[in-house]
């Protein structure tokens, strides 16, 4: 493991690091009232002079939205699987003619391709918590492909308003299980998926971050709540842009990380709790999976192919 003030191979990218507050582009993508934490964007300046938005590139505008299993923002809070009408739920094309349904709690957003297609993105990108169902037809093998974005208040400082802090570091996590048309179990999220992170955040100290290859290593710098974050750092690198194509050579990324329900802190959220028949199912439970890091990585690559 070498530090960053060694010099980088170049397999090993070094990250680009940003200081302080990004400057707002967009006071709210989404308006979901008063509960909800507002999902601004911004752009920051890293010292090397590239930009960054924060808290990432998203196409929230122009993809279509995922169907909700629940979703606080326009009422479909079903109470249960059973409650939710599959037949209703577009199918997307993703070039093929097996059928798949996909079912996703994301913290807090995620825009899902299959085999390169962008087919959905999650239609409530901050709070409050909401989870999805997508339907597509395919042909194997599946290469799926998530950004992940755990959002955040304090643009390019990755943290919230919460726990009664002005500078609360948030934490992410997908938990995900994929079907075929009979119903049986195609794939879930767990530790044999891929995991990398791009934007790490914040960075109280900016040496406490080790890198080595694919390796993003924060688990040294702090992850505590302060009052004022506003001096902070983060470590930002460039997404490929082949990222989500099936044959884009994830073997270099390393595995996912999973957490416990727990961890995650899902126990009391009904977008989720409501679901826990398809998301702990008996003899496939799908665990929840992030990079190593589920508090300061904030933008997430995941990814998975399936025979
Ligand atoms: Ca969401
Ligand atoms: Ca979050
Ligand atoms: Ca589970
Ligand atoms: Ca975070």
């Amino acid at each position: 493991m070498m530090n960053l003030s060694s010099a980088f191979a170049t397999d090993s990218p070094a990250p680009s690091f940003t200081q302080g507050p990004a400057k707002i582009t967009n006071e709210g993508i989404f308006d979901c009232g008063l509960r909800a934490r507002i999902s601004k964007m911004g752009t920051i300046t890293a010292q090397d002079g590239s930009e960054w938005v924060v808290p990432g590139e998203n196409h929230f505008d122009s993809a279509p939205k995922a169907a909700d299993l629940y979703n606080e923002c326009n009422g479909n809070t079903h109470p249960s699987l059973e409650e939710v009408d599959l037949a209703s739920v577009p199918v997307f094309d993703a070039g093929g003619e097996e059928e798949f349904v996909m079912y996703l709690f994301a913290d807090n957003y995620f825009e899902l391709y299959v085999n390169g297609t962008l087919l959905a993105v999650d239609p409530v990108p901050f709070t409050p918590f909401n989870s999805n169902v997508v339907r597509f037809k395919a042909s194997r093998p599946l290469t799926v492909a998530i950004k992940m974005i755990d959002w955040e208040e304090n643009l390019g400082l990755g943290s919230e308003h919460n726990r009664g802090a002005d500078y609360h570091p948030g934490d992410g996590g997908l938990v995900a299980h994929i079907q075929d048309a009979k119903g049986e179990t195609v794939a879930l999220t767990d530790s044999s998926w891929k995991a990398q992170t791009f934007y790490i955040a914040p960075l109280q100290v900016r040496n406490c971050l080790m890198v080595s290859g694919q390796t993003r290593d924060s688990s040294r710098c702090a992850v505590t709540s302060v009052r004022n974050g506003s001096e902070f750092s983060a470590a930002h690198w460039a997404i490929p842009p082949q990222w989500m194509s099936a044959d884009f050579d994830d073997s270099i990324w390393p595995n996912a990380t999973t957490f416990t329900n727990r961890a995650v802190g899902v126990d009391n959220k009904r977008a989720y709790t409501n679901f826990s028949n398809i998301f702990d199912t008996q003899d496939a439970d799908a665990q929840f999976i992030w990079s190593s890091n589920l508090i300061l990585d904030n933008v997430v690559l995941l990814r998975k192919t399936i025979k």
